[in-house]
Order: structure tokens, then sequence, then C-alpha cells
């Protein structure tokens, strides 16, 4: 191994106290803060149905519109939901109704108004989590199957952090490209690939025999970057060579409900795959940004 070499840009030295006085660069660089809470007041829209879902369609946003999705197509009515765009860029996630859902504005967040009062839940896994158990559909119930599930979907909760923050950040968002923390999360980024290529060795699903909420969780980040779609990494991260993986990540892309549930929420990409806002099934048909026209993208 050769020793690792300090660049210039390594060579900081933190003062004493970390102060915000400085742009810190990168894409993000306008919307991150260092404080919670509100900047300005504003309610959020609630439609018709019991579900209202407030979100974007980045892979944390599309778990749990695919899960919409596939709840509908198995016959579950109740799961009819509006799905709401919130523009993460411009600040849409610190208006004061958006904080009252999720006090830590980010997407996806979700409100349930068929409990008096109504129900808020955020975090993309509690939303799974709290959707599979309200309709009993995609979570184990044998209790020998449940904890595998589980398992895996805190599994994804717990690491996708370092491939998004960590890996997709700085080999493709932060201002300049640094060695030292793409060699950490590459090697990270490559070991979790791996994790989940031994087990889908040996199992067709994440969770063992079935399509699970573990799946929807873990498809639209791991799935989506050994199809080579996050970050334009895949042959950085040689992805072609987690074949199990890519196995699964192709058969559940083809699901419909997957696919359907890609496109809510998108304001980016070709206009026929965005439903910036879905209000109702046939929205799919009728709404998308092709047949509307109108805005900018969101990017
Ligand atoms: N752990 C959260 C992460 C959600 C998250 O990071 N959302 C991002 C978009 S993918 C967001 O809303 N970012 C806006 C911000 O950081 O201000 C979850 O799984 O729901």
């Amino acid at each position: 191994m050769t020793e690792y070499p300090l660049t210039e840009q390594d060579d900081y030295t933190p003062p004493e106290v970390w102060g915000w006085d400085k742009k810190s660069g990168g894409k993000f660089e306008d919307i991150n803060r260092p404080v919670a809470g509100a900047t300005h007041d504003e309610k959020l829209p609630v439609g018709e149905h019991p579900l209202q879902l407030y979100s974007l369609a980045t892979p944390n946003g599309v778990k749990v519109t695919i899960l919409l999705e596939e709840l509908l197509d198995c016959g579950v009515d109740d799961a009819e939901y509006d799905a709401h765009l919130i523009n993460i860029n411009d600040g849409e996630q610190f208006s004061s109704g958006f904080v009252a859902v999720n006090p830590n504005s980010k997407i996806p967040a979700l409100m349930d108004h068929s409990t008096s009062p109504p129900t808020r839940v955020f975090e993309s896994g509690a939303i799974l989590l709290y959707l599979a158990q309200r309709f009993q559909k995609f979570l184990p119930v044998d209790p020998a199957e449940r904890p595998e599930c589980l398992s895996w979907l805190f599994w994804q909760v717990g690491s996708a952090p370092y491939l998004g923050g960590g890996f997709g950040h700085f080999y493709n968002y932060a201002p300049t490209k640094m060695e030292y923390p793409i060699n950490r999360y590459a090697m990270e980024a490559k070991r979790q690939l791996d994790v989940l290529d031994r087990r889908l060795a040996e199992n067709e699903y994440i969770s063992g025999d079935d399509y699970t909420i573990a799946d929807m969780a873990i498809w639209p980040w791991y799935g989506r970057m050994v199809q080579g779609k996050l970050y334009d990494a895949g042959e950085f991260l040689q992805v072609s060579t987690y074949k199990h993986l890519k196995r699964w990540a192709d058969a559940i892309d083809e699901r419909p409900a997957v696919q359907r549930g890609l496109m809510v929420n998108r304001a980016w990409g070709p206009p026929q795959r965005q439903l910036r806002e879905r209000h109702d099934a046939s929205d799919f048909e009728l709404k998308t940004q092709d047949k509307i026209g109108g805005d900018d993208s969101v990017e």
C-alpha cells in the first residue's frame, strides 16, 4: 500500500470553535444550515385522501411512493394518496407546515388523516413500517421471519448515509475531488454492495422468499447503484461484479408499481416520467409534465 500523500487541500487546521461564516461550496451550500426549525410560515396543502405525502423523488422519497403504488396494485384501496412536491432546493422543507410534520426538515413526510387526531410519520423507514403494519402487507407476520425483514430495513437506514452523504457527496457533489474521503467511502460503499450481493446469492429477495419493505428501502439506493444509475459511479465502483444484486435490482425495476413510484414527485428528467403532484391513479396518464407543461425542473 502506498503512503497517503497530504495535499494542500487536506491540510486544514480547525479553529477552536466552528463558525458558520463562509459557504461550504458544493451542491447543497444554499440549503444546509447548522440549526433546525422553520424559516418561514407556510401551511402545507391537504388533498382529499387520508394519506398525505410530502416528498420528492429522491431515493428516500421513492421508497414510500413505491410502497403506496404496490399496495394499490394489491387492491388496498385505502392506500390511495395525495403526493405533494417539496422542492428541497428552494427550502420548502423549512416551512412551518413541513416542520410540524417532520421536525428534521427532510423528505419524505407523511400525514395520516384517517386517525383522530391525524398521525404524523417522518423518516422513510418509519413510514414504510407504519404503512406495512397498517395495511398488513409486505412485512412478514411470522415471528421467525419478521426480524430478518426489520433487520435489513434498519440496515438500510443506517447504511445509506455512507453511500449518499459519504460516497455520493464526495464523489459527486463536493466542490473539489478529495482523495481521502472518496477512498474512505468508496471502500465502505463496496463493502455494503458485497453484503447485499452475498445475501442475494442465497435469497431471491432481501428478507428471504418474499418481496417486502426491506427490498423497497434498499432498491432505490443499492439497486440503482448497481444498475449504474446513481452518482454516475458504475465504472468507478465496478458495480457489474455484484451479479446477484444486479439480478435482484433488474427484477424489481420491472415491477409496474416501482415504475410508477419513480415518477411521483419527480421534477427532473424526461417530462413523460415526471408526475410532480399525484392526487389520483389517473394522473399517471393525464398529468405528467409532457401533458401539462409548466415549470423548470428542480435540479
Ligand atoms: N433518514 C432520512 C433521510 C431523508 C433525507 O435525507 N432527505 C433528503 C432528500 S433525499 C432531504 O430532504 N434533504 C433536504 C435537506 O437536507 O435540507 C429518511 O430516510 O427519511
